[in-house]
């Protein structure tokens, strides 16, 4: 536990009304003590901090207001403090970036649906070339002859968009704007400055001391409230002269009201009504609402609530819903009600249901909790030896999924909900070949099944532009989407270079493995019925129509592309993975179901005959039908071992000549790329039960694709990092997806004693297990649906048959000797 010493005698003080303003050291009593341990405790236990020492600095400041273009790269932001050193807050609607400035506070500031272009923007039309599908057998036929360029000329001309590259009209993601809170508080002679946010109650504190004035800040995001809570105090009263601010580079104007102040204004190209309030309450002082600040003087203790919202709503083809100002003026009513306390608990409670399902412990390491967190990053980079970090760095990633992704607004996009420009890099738009299926990995796993819904939502949402899609280029039934998409249902391909930035008709059967998954991590019969079978069956019908039979017996793919790799092929091995993948699961879901026999007899013979994976020249497994790939490529993307991961096909245990070829490519590939390159890794190495390898991935991730924030860097930010590292390092304690529940599969020998609470299994089963020495030494499992539990642990098995709502321990003592792998598959 870190040092609180400073905290603590701001407590105190807090606390001893009577005290004079030098009296600070004459008031520590035992009981204060512990009344201020127990506070911060709330603020602060396990150890599950980010902290800094210091003010994120302004570099670049306001240069959103300016931008006009993408930037790319490593510290490509133009405000370079807020990738690094600001610290996230929000609820899935709303996000913070926290620079804990002294001065002039800053709180750049997003709302999730706040997006340019779509429906109103100028010549917004039907993206889809609606007869391209009359010119496939002719590109078919240049590719089975061949003719690679033949093939990819027209596919060019007709197998794209109608929209240019970077259209207008596709949109982007934008900031809302940016909090400045103007304190009066020159920087000299400031001491004790700290910057946290605290993991276990998703809030961020400000402290510093100034001559005898101890200052304390905080700030959270609820969700049960939809506010961002912004709390100013002081050991002494009357210490806040506070001016507020909301700045946005969108057209805007503001209003006084009771109390507060509310912005309305548009998106410049599509006239998206969008609305911000803020409500502020202070204890003693006086207070002035002015025609576009807020000021308080002499107060004891101020609280700014802000909320936001847009006029957009999920519902093709308008995506217009609710006017923000009587939505937000609704949601500001309800949280102003509540006092500082309600609204903290309110969200404290809210956000720890989800949170502490999952404990992980990894050699008690707490060592280096005492240095601020851009120096323990350092200090990894030189020496990776600090497993508390990596623990930290994991709940991190839970923490920012529960952030960013909650039911009732779209799902996270490239960079979660946090964006502070106006064009930001690949627009933070939703890349459908891989980052976005990426930032959900690990949200079955790690415990957070609630965060799914809103790309589950998303995904529902897609089926009918993807219905005209999947008619324009395939004639064919159900829906499709390709490599992008955005927040206004956007499915066609995108018309930018080359194919395969843009053609990629098999997203949205791999975006369905998210509907499936779903359900076999909670076994909600319901879900399965209403929200994700006609999900998976118009699904199932576009892959029917889709693919190509080659001669008699083989479905192919064709033509196809692996994403942002290689030329045109007569299919991809990642095709027909994920068209694999999707029949199954259909096929699944029709049999618990009990419906659909006819279909299902179908689908399971399609499955069948797809393209099994290849086994190439030099041992690895082929990318494309055709055997080319180049053992010196370190390309980034690795789609064709989808079987491996997030696929089920490969497994060393049941598929062990394709993990080996999966092993080699892997080998070439390399151990470093982007950030979310690693991420995957992480996951690949997890599943080929290469503890020791997943774990290098890990150090790489750590030390080549992280920022001081701990944000995942491509560069720039993408969050896809952090969230598929987080789910690569759950699989590499627990593992349920070849049938059976496999237990610490890829330990390294760097983790040597440790416990981890709260994996979910598929089944619906919770694990809890420790281990010592590498070894595991007993385990939990809770039953929340019941059924059989089938258990493994390098050689040993154990299997139980459990009934809803039931605990049940075991020792390695209990499980039996090795079986067959046949028999702990069902
Ligand atoms: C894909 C990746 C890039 C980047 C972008 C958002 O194009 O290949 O590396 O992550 O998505």
């Amino acid at each position: 536990m870190r040092e609180f010493i400073f905290l603590i005698l701001y407590i105190v003080s807090l606390t001893s009304s009577a005290q004079t303003k030098n009296s600070i050291d004459k008031v520590i009593d035992e009981k204060a003590i512990i009344t201020a341990i127990e506070s911060i405790q709330t603020d602060y236990s396990q150890g599950l901090v980010l902290w800094f020492d210091e003010p994120a600095t302004s570099v670049g400041k306001e240069s959103w207001l300016k931008e006009t273009k993408p930037n790319y790269g490593p510290h490509s932001n133009p405000d370079t403090a807020w990738d690094k050193f600001a610290v996230p807050i929000g609820n899935g609607h709303l996000g913070g970036m926290v620079y804990g400035h002294i001065t002039e506070e800053r709180i750049q500031f997003n709302e999730k649906s706040l997006w340019t272009g779509g429906p109103g923007t100028k010549g917004y039309n039907n993206p889809n070339i609606l007869e391209a599908h009359k010119h496939l057998p002719g590109i078919r036929n240049c590719v089975l002859n061949g003719d690679v360029e033949g093939a990819e000329a027209l596919a060019r001309k007709y197998l794209r968009g109608t929209w240019e590259g970077n259209d207008p009209r596709f949109g982007k993601y934008q900031t809302f704007g940016e909090i400045q809170v103007k304190t009066g508080i020159s920087e000299e002679g400031v001491s004790n400055y700290q910057r946290a946010l605290s993991l276990d109650s998703a809030f961020v504190t400000v402290s510093f001391a100034k001559s005898d004035t101890l200052y304390k800040r905080r700030y959270f995001c609820s969700y049960p409230h939809n506010v961002m809570v912004m709390r100013f105090e002081a050991n002494l009263p009357g210490a806040q002269n506070l001016e507020f601010r909301i700045k946005s580079p969108h057209k805007h104007t503001f209003k006084t009201t009771d109390e507060g102040l509310l912005l309305t204004g548009e998106v410049s190209d599509n006239g998206l009504g969008i609305a911000s309030r803020v409500q502020v309450l202070a204890e003693g002082g006086s207070l002035e609402i002015n025609s576009d600040h807020i000021k308080v003087s002499a107060a004891n203790t101020v609280t700014f609530l802000l909320t936001a919202d847009t006029e957009y709503q999920l519902n093709y083809p308008a995506y217009r819903g609710e006017d923000p100002i009587a939505t937000t003026l609704q949601t500001i009513n309800r949280a102003k009600k509540e006092s500082f306390a309600e609204l903290k608990d309110a969200h404290v409670s809210d956000y720890r249901e989800l949170f502490t399902r999952v404990e992980l412990e990894v050699n008690q390491s707490s060592a280096l909790e005492n240095i601020p967190t851009d120096k323990r990053l350092n200090a990894y980079k030189g020496k990776p030896t600090d497993n508390g970090l990596e623990v930290l760095y994991y709940q991190y990633g839970r923490y920012l999924l529960i952030s960013t992704s909650r039911k009732g607004n779209l799902p996270a996009n490239l960079q979660g909900v946090w964006n502070n420009e106006l064009y930001p890099a690949w627009l933070s738009d939703y890349h459908l070949n891989i980052n976005l299926q990426m930032n959900y990995w690990g949200t079955e796993n790690s415990n957070l099944g609630e965060c799914h819904i809103p790309l589950i939502e998303y995904i529902d949402n897609l089926r009918e532009p993807g219905a005209l899609t999947a008619k324009s280029y395939h004639n064919a039934r159900g829906w499709t989407t390709n490599m992008h998409s955005n927040a206004w249902g956007y499915t066609a391909p995108d018309n930018y270079g080359v194919l395969y930035w843009q053609y990629f008709p098999l997203s949205g059967a791999w975006l369905c493995q998210h509907v499936w998954e779903h359900y076999d991590f909670n076994r909600d019969k319901e879900y399965l019925e209403n929200t994700a079978y006609p999900i998976l069956k118009s699904q199932a019908q576009f892959i029917e129509d889709y693919l190509y039979k080659l001669g008699d017996s083989v479905y192919v793919s064709c033509p196809s592309w692996s994403p942002e790799h290689g030329d045109v092929s007569i299919g991809t091995t990642t095709d027909h993975a994920m068209a694999w993948d999707l029949l199954n699961n259909a096929h699944k879901a029709a049999t618990i179901l009990d419906v659909d026999e006819t279909e299902r007899i179908r689908w399971g013979g399609i499955k069948d005959s797809i393209q099994k994976a290849q086994i190439g020249r030099w041992g690895q497994l082929q990318e494309w039908f055709e055997d080319v790939d180049s053992p010196t490529d370190e390309h980034r993307h690795l789609n064709h071992l989808y079987g491996l991961y997030p696929g089920h096909q490969i497994s060393p245990v049941t598929s062990p000549n394709l993990a080996e070829a999966a092993h080699k490519t892997l080998i070439a590939r390399g151990d470093g790329a982007t950030g979310w390159s690693m991420g995957w890794k992480i996951n690949f190495w997890a599943r080929m039960h290469d503890g020791n390898h997943a774990y290098l991935l890990l150090k790489n991730l750590l030390k080549k694709g992280t920022s001081t924030n701990l944000f995942d860097l491509h560069p720039p930010f993408q969050i896809d990092g952090n969230l598929g590292g987080m789910a690569g390092m759950a699989e590499m304690l627990l593992q349920s997806h070849a049938g059976f529940i496999h237990l610490l599969p890829a330990l390294p020998d760097a983790w040597q004693n440790g416990r981890v609470n709260g994996l979910v299994a598929r089944g619906a089963f919770e694990l809890d297990m420790e281990w010592e020495h590498g070894q595991l030494v007993k385990g939990r499992v809770f039953s929340k649906k019941g059924g059989l539990c089938q258990v493994k642990y390098q050689t040993k098995f154990i299997e139980i048959n459990t009934e809803a709502g039931c605990y049940y321990d075991f020792e390695l003592k209990d499980m039996r000797a090795s079986i067959s792998n046949d028999e702990v598959r069902n």
